[in-house]
């Protein structure tokens, strides 16, 4: 159904491209029943890696009041971001989770209400 799927190695880790929709906790969920969990982007290059997903998907990133973090308990602000122009806009007032977007080549993130179905 989606071009790429299953896991992949890249640069030391294995990532696990999924071809299944649910929302963040619940994706969350599937990845730390394996030992895995959400993708923590670090650079640019792991960045660019995580649009060969080629669509919509599920990053781990969570805002918490006005701070966003990652699932290992770092804050964005220390790291590097690549947030799509525009975003993180919490439309809405309901957007806490971050996703890739597409958007363009590297600024790709967008926020999006955690119970969309990614
Ligand atoms: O235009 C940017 C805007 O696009 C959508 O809202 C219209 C996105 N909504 C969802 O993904 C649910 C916004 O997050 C995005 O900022
Ligand atoms: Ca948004």
């Amino acid at each position: 159904r989606y071009q790429n799927y299953g896991w992949k190695y890249y640069r030391g880790s294995f990532y696990y491209f999924s071809t299944s929709k649910a929302n963040w906790q619940a994706s969350r969920n599937y990845c730390t029943a394996r030992g895995a969990d959400l993708v923590v982007i670090n650079d640019a290059f792991e960045n660019n890696f995580t649009r060969e997903v080629k669509r919509i998907a599920w990053i781990g990133l969570y805002r918490s009041g006005s701070n966003w973090r990652w699932v290992d308990g770092s804050y964005l602000s220390s790291r590097a971001s690549y947030w799509a122009p525009k975003e993180p806009n919490n439309s809405g007032n309901r957007e806490d989770r971050g996703e890739i977007w597409l958007y363009n080549n590297i600024e790709n993130w967008n926020d999006a209400p955690w119970a969309d179905a990614n």
